[in-house]
């Protein structure tokens, strides 16, 4: 899959994709990703990709003409993917638009910072706005990588046999039970009895009965 990414701050995406499973990705050659800065797209002398909201306001607004000359430039050399900008006005990202993701074969995620982007450059791209949670971030980048991270450990080869244990329960619309390792005593807190008996039906069991009390502790009737 090719990834995007537009971002004032492209050091922040650099570092994460350059870890663990998107690095490993990377190196396969089942993720190839391409970081560009909408301020390489200025033309005054102070690079300037911020103005102050018409209708007033606090804060500024990128504006528009750097964000889509950017997406130009990346969409002449890389090809045209599904642009998506990452703010918290957009639709949620959840593990099922995950799925929808990892089927398209290009995405270009587009990161703002200070209050928003000019609407205009969200219309001109077509582009589509996607929410990772009910907070408002800094920037889009830690949003980028929630999407990439979700999106890239769903491609065929990526993951090996971990891959699918919380995604099932999650389309199940359970969370994940607790996990445990040795040693099977820890300050004083002990392993459940039931994960050392070797009676398999009785661990699942177990599991599904954890999960389900979970799901409804911390979701309610929404999980
Ligand atoms: C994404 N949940 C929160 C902040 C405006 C494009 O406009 C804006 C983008 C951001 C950064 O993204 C988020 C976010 N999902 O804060 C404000």
């Amino acid at each position: 899959m090719k990834v995007d990414v537009l971002t004032l701050f492209p050091a922040i995406l650099r570092a994460a994709l350059d870890e663990s499973i998107l690095g490993i990705a990377r190196e396969k050659g089942a993720l190839d990703v391409a970081l560009w800065n909408p301020r390489d797209f200025t033309a005054d002398r102070h690079r300037t990709v911020d103005d102050r909201p018409y209708g007033g306001g606090p804060g500024m607004v990128m504006k528009p003409e750097p964000v889509v000359l950017c997406a130009e430039k990346a969409r002449e050399e890389r090809g045209a993917g599904r642009v998506i900008v990452l703010a918290p006005a957009g639709r949620t990202f959840t593990q099922e638009v995950a799925k929808e993701y990892a089927r398209e074969a290009h995405l270009v995620l587009v990161c703002g910072r200070y209050e928003g982007i000019d609407q205009r450059a969200v219309e001109a791209l077509g582009a589509e706005e996607l929410s990772v949670g009910d907070y408002v971030l800094s920037g889009g980048e830690v949003a980028a990588l929630a999407v990439i991270e979700a999106v890239v450990r769903l491609l065929p080869g990526v993951l090996g046999d971990e891959a699918s244990t919380q995604e099932e329960s999650f389309e199940e619309g359970l969370l994940e039970y607790p996990h445990y390792t040795r040693p099977p005593e820890f300050r004083g807190l002990k392993v459940p009895d039931v994960l050392l008996s070797g009676d398999h039906a009785k661990i699942r069991a177990w599991r599904r009965a954890r999960s389900e009390e979970r799901t409804r502790e911390r979701r309610g009737d929404a999980g």
